[in-house]
């Protein structure tokens, strides 16, 4: 019976450890690394309107709601970018930019009319929509 009661004093203790492990473990995961854009991206300041857009494994956010009718500036961060989100492609305006590793890029979209406006990285696999309202 004392083996019994060592081998369940066994399976908890063990449980116990895992249990901490994973705390532990969660506790001192990396932090992220790729940068959070601000929960609203395209802001109006001095009647000049800027979009702010993070290249980094795609396009974070993927989807933006701006106004239109006022001068727009897409502001793109990149930070550690070495994948194909470095380049940057408006076909609708043709563009296609090449953005630095680490660094901000603005690309001026001028006054846009109402309706969306698409881009994609480098090879088309990464899109991104502003929708202007
Ligand atoms: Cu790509």
């Amino acid at each position: 019976m004392a083996s019994t009661k060592t081998i369940s004093f066994s399976i908890l203790a063990a449980g116990v450890i895992i249990a901490i492990a994973v705390l532990f473990t969660d506790l001192y995961a990396p932090k992220r690394t790729v940068p959070v854009p601000p929960p609203n991206n395209a802001f109006i300041q001095g009647g000049k309107q800027t979009i702010e857009i993070i290249a980094k494994g795609g396009f974070n956010p993927k989807n933006t709601v701006a106004k239109s009718g006022v001068p727009t500036t897409l502001k793109i961060t990149t930070k550690g970018t070495f994948d194909c989100s470095s380049t940057v492609s408006i076909p609708e305006l043709n563009i296609v930019k090449n953005l630095p590793n680490t660094g901000i890029t603005e690309i001026d979209l001028g006054t846009r009319e109402p309706g969306v406006l698409s881009g994609t990285c480098g090879m088309g696999m990464y899109p991104f929509e502003i929708n202007f309202i």
